[in-house]
């Protein structure tokens, strides 16, 4: 059964935008009709694609508002949209404000309306969701939702407590998955590609770390790390992102005197060439739901190291890399070392990391979840509406 299917993300570098458009894509290929909605084309969808068709959301300011009424232009987009191309489904990604809009497009088209799927990501259930300015609004569209996912269990169980979600309200948990080919580890590790991002650093370890440099992702403890082992080893760090605290790292960087060993690439579209050749993956979080960077490096062969957070236990087992207790920066600097250190621990933790990707986390079986789970709460509805 082919369906159509609009999908709503933020286009921002950041994990939800990633799998919604990878979603998107996969879909189209599979020969559904697939209708991306956001801002701006999501970093990782260039141009237009065989059956997937971009939609820009317009939030165009006036004076009058101080803030520009950004869920109402996603809801009059969804209407329009579904109105040009009869929408099957509609899979919003991050709940705050999408599943808000995507109520409201689908009171307002009536019998035409698409089945609404809440995908929850991660800070729409523990920050914004869960704030008491968005809470009753978020809550109240989550549970009038047809569908539901999480990537990780331990996001469905803290979607329930914390929006206090009806306990017998079905929320299908599909992990997060990973272009297997794109990341995968190099023929052979070359650091001399890392090197060449610091020309007049000895030789040594490369540490990498992706992320959108918000509070959560505490990047200042990657700093902290890299100056411990670097009483021992002549370690170097590559970060690759933007954000609000991307300052703040800099700076402690400088009063550490460690500015000459770290490298900031910025924001990428792609940036698995440099990624493979890394020795391990920083991803110190407060928290993650799942934590498509520390998959993307799993894949990419390179072992993760962070705190005992969230999901990422059930994505990063002993096996593939080590989290620690949060927030013990000494303790995650000893577990980095000691890989580093130990002959051949690095490369088994890495080699582990790639099998573990490729048996759990490959596009294809995700796919296979997502497009059963879609026909499914397409077949649940009455025959007049199919
Ligand atoms: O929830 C967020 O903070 C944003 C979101 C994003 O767009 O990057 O991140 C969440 O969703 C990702 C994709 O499912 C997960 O990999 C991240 O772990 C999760 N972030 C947090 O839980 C902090």
């Amino acid at each position: 059964m082919k369906f159509s299917i609009g999908i709503v993300c933020f286009p921002s570098f950041g994990g939800s935008g990633v799998v919604a458009s990878e979603l998107a894509r996969g879909l189209a290929e599979r020969g559904h009709d697939a209708h991306l909605l956001s801002t701006a084309r999501p970093g990782r969808i260039t141009g237009d694609e065989p059956g997937l068709t971009f939609h820009e959301i317009r939030v165009p300011d006036y004076p009058l508002f101080e803030h520009a009424p950004y869920g109402l232009a996603v809801a009059s987009k969804i209407v329009d949209v579904c109105r040009a191309h009869r929408l099957d489904l509609l899979q919003v990604h991050y709940a705050v404000p999408h599943v808000a809009s995507g109520l409201l497009a689908k009171q307002l088209l009536g019998v035409q309306a698409p089945l609404l799927v809440t995908s929850l990501h991660g800070t729409d259930v523990t920050r914004t969701g869960s704030d008491p300015s968005y809470r009753s609004i978020t809550s109240a569209a989550i549970a009038a939702s047809d569908g539901i996912t999480v990537p990780s269990a331990w996001l469905r169980d803290e979607a329930r407590a914390r929006l206090q979600l009806p306990s017998d309200l079905p929320i299908e948990v599909i992990a997060n998955f990973v272009d297997s080919e794109r990341f995968a580890p190099p023929q052979a590790r070359d650091r001399a590609r890392l090197q060449s991002l610091f020309p007049r650093a000895e030789e040594g370890p490369v540490l990498f770390h992706v992320s959108n440099f918000r509070p959560v992702k505490r990047t200042g403890d990657l700093i902290e790390v890299l100056g411990l082992l670097r009483r021992h080893l002549p370690a170097r760090l590559v970060l690759v992102g933007d954000g609000p605290d991307r300052r703040l790292v800099e700076e402690r960087a400088k009063s550490l005197g460690l500015d000459g060993q770290i490298h900031f690439l910025g924001k990428q579209a792609s940036f698995v060439e440099w990624l493979r050749h890394a020795d391990a993956f920083l991803l110190p979080s407060e928290c993650e739901s799942f934590g498509v960077a520390a998959l993307e490096a799993l894949a990419a062969g390179v072992p993760v190291f962070g705190y005992r957070v969230g999901g990422l236990p059930e994505v990063v087992p002993a096996a593939v890399g080590r989290l620690v207790e949060p927030f013990d920066v000494q303790a995650l600097a000893t577990a980095v070392r000691a890989a580093l250190e130990t002959p051949g621990a690095s490369e088994r933790l890495g080699s582990a990391a790639r099998t573990h990707v490729l048996e759990r986390y490959r596009r294809e079986p995700a796919l296979d979840r997502y497009e059963r789970y879609f026909r499914e709460l397409l077949l649940r509805r009455p025959p007049e509406k199919r």
